[in-house]
């Protein structure tokens, strides 16, 4: 990417603040940068894995005592505090004489992913291995007495699957000393975790790492409060018995090879270190009866293809029965997802992120040096104009049907701005993502700037903004690129972007629900200032719109007056909340403000 003098000055504003984001991470050698982007290699290319969330919660599938329990299904023990003894006799009815390792290994690769992460070991403390550490595993304590990683082992093996292992290093159900059982064990009572981790976790850590051949990483997850040195031991650990093998970002203390997003959630990339969204296909990890909360086929796609936009990898979760199927409708959005990756895979395996830092309303972008994919979500009809793009492009293509695609590209002098216009088909060739790939002369210049786009709407996203805060303020930007905890009213945000065509606008705030899941706060009075302009306006829920980034909880919209940009050229613009009412828990969860042209 070539930076003008204006955007390195830009990108200087909000790099630190994108940063601020990540997790804090260990200082590393040389050396061990080295060891580490080695065995990130193959992690980085695949950029699509599955999850595989499996154990004795099955048997109840989300109900106990003939209710319901909300909440996730692999959670049950722990939301229906069902005391150890009775949980453990669901291992005498876990019996999934319908497990198939290649049919399992074959759903995966069909959809185009490249590893597949099973959880050994989940907060229950059940080993879904055969354990010689512990006796509470499948191999002794079910009436199926296989080893189900081992047949996944060897079927991975087979079919050029990574097997990866999930391993919950500090909750742990079953145990007195470990965290998080407040039921069976008092939660004042004393715990000598350290005990727990030297005699369960280690050991266990180890047993996966010798007896499964070649494991491509360990997925450890909720590390509360796991120390310094217990998470640095557990990475050495990894390390020392497999060199090759990753140790996910949430083994705690930022002793991880990668970051993890939260779950279900999409982090707005510029991120230091490579990072994974894990993922739900349904609300639940672990099979539940009463979840058909399916996300379509076009969700998971575009989930995909958003997140290998930012640099991320997608683990998509598929949760089977007690009997060891994987549910239908996993089944099939997954093969959908297969085809598409059939056709277009190359947009996503070992990509990068999209060179411009900020997102197109018609989808996002992928690269490769000398390329660039355009994934259309909206397909405009006849024609697709990008501004920006300083390089030449040699050819364009409809990627699934290699069709050349007519373009022309040329420099507006006048405006500053440079734009390349793409002749297409009227209808969209896929429904739920036509990529376009660009042949690039030499490597990929962009202008980095914020700028108007051909639709002629400008949005400034809070992630590209500076933050002025007041004294003592917490205020920042979470994972996803939404501010939280702007709660103050001396808190204010700044941007600078190029007006590439003049007129009269709509001003539109864009704000989100909590990273978590619903929480919203409106009734903040703010003033926006637009070069010479200023207008004072209530923020209001005026409407939702979709979240590309997360389908559960859609932006709030709220509308704030009109503007006017009368030149084209460089204009600078300021969010300042005058007032934000008191005990507010969320603030002003900003995402956008965006001028969109009057009718
Ligand atoms: O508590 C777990 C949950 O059950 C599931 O395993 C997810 C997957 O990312 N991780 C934890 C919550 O973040």
């Amino acid at each position: 990417m070539r930076l003008t003098t204006w955007g390195l000055r830009f990108m200087k504003s909000f790099l630190p603040v994108a940063l601020a984001a990540a997790s804090p991470l260990q200082a590393q050698t040389p050396q061990e940068d080295q060891q580490r982007s080695q065995r990130l290699e193959w992690w980085t290319q695949a950029r699509f894995g599955m999850f595989i969330h499996w154990g004795i919660y099955t048997v109840p599938a989300g109900e106990w005592d003939g209710k319901p329990v909300p909440g996730l299904g692999e959670w049950i023990m722990n939301h229906a505090r069902i005391p150890i003894p009775e949980y453990a006799k669901l291992a005498g009815q876990f019996n999934p004489v319908k497990f198939n390792a290649d049919e399992w290994v074959a759903v995966a690769k069909n959809a185009g992913m490249k590893y597949l992460t099973i959880t050994a070991k989940h907060h229950d403390g059940f080993a879904m291995y055969g354990s010689k550490v512990s006796r509470y595993n499948i191999v002794d304590a079910t009436p199926f007495h296989r080893d189900p990683m081992k047949e996944l082992a060897a079927a991975c093996q087979r079919a050029g699957i990574k097997l990866c292992f999930y391993y919950s290093q500090t909750q742990d159900w079953h145990e007195p000393d470990a965290v998080g059982n407040t039921w069976d064990f008092p939660e004042s009572g004393a715990r000598d975790f350290q005990k727990y981790y030297d005699e369960k976790v280690v050991p266990q850590v180890r047993e996966l790492l010798t007896n499964y051949g070649p494991i491509g990483l360990i997925w450890f997850d909720t590390p509360r409060n796991i120390t310094r040195e217990q998470s640095q031991r557990l990475a050495d650990l990894v390390h020392e018995l497999q060199p090759a093998c990753l140790v996910s970002g949430r083994v705690g203390n930022g002793m991880g090879d990668y970051d993890s997003a939260g779950d279900n959630q999409i982090s707005m990339g510029a991120a230091r270190r490579p990072w994974e969204t894990p993922a739900t296909i349904n609300d639940t990890w672990g099979f539940k009866k009463d979840d058909h909360n399916w996300k379509s086929a076009q969700v998971l796609i575009r989930q995909l293809a958003t997140i290998a936009s930012r640099g991320g990898n997608y683990l998509l979760n598929v949760g089977p029965t007690s009997e060891g199927v994987i549910p239908p409708e996993s089944v099939e959005r997954l093969a959908e997802v297969g085809r598409w990756m059939k056709a277009n895979g190359e947009s996503i395996y070992a990509t990068a992120a999209n060179p411009f830092p900020y997102d197109f309303a018609w989808g996002p972008i992928t690269s490769k040096p000398g390329r660039l994919y355009l994934h259309v979500f909206r397909w405009p009809q006849k024609e697709l104009v990008l501004y920006g793009l300083e390089s030449k492009v040699q050819q364009a293509w409809l990627l699934a049907s290699h069709t050349a695609v007519r373009f022309t590209q040329r420099e507006d002098r006048q405006n500053g701005y440079t734009a390349l216009t793409l002749a297409l088909p009227e209808q969209a060739p896929d429904p739920n993502d036509s990529v376009i790939e660009l042949d690039i002369e030499g490597t990929t210049n962009v202008d980095p700037s914020l700028e108007q786009q051909p639709d002629h709407t400008i949005t400034l996203p809070a992630k590209l903004g500076a933050f002025h805060k007041s004294a003592g303020s917490d205020v920042r930007l979470d994972s996803r690129g939404v501010a939280e905890r702007w709660t103050r009213a001396g808190d204010w945000m700044e941007w600078e972007f190029k007006v590439n065509h003049p007129g009269e606008f709509e001003i539109e705030v864009v704000t989100s629900q909590q990273k978590y899941g619903n929480g919203w706060d409106g009734g903040q009075r703010v003033r926006l200032q637009v070069g010479a302009q200023e207008l004072s306006a209530v923020i209001a829920d005026n409407g939702k719109e979709d979240n590309p980034t997360n389908p559960y909880w859609p932006y709030v919209i709220s509308k704030l007056g009109r503007t006017r940009l009368d030149r084209p050229g460089k204009v600078a613009a300021s969010l300042r909340p005058d007032d934000i009412p008191a005990g507010q828990k969320f603030g002003l969860t900003l995402v956008a403000v965006r001028l969109v042209p009057a009718k």
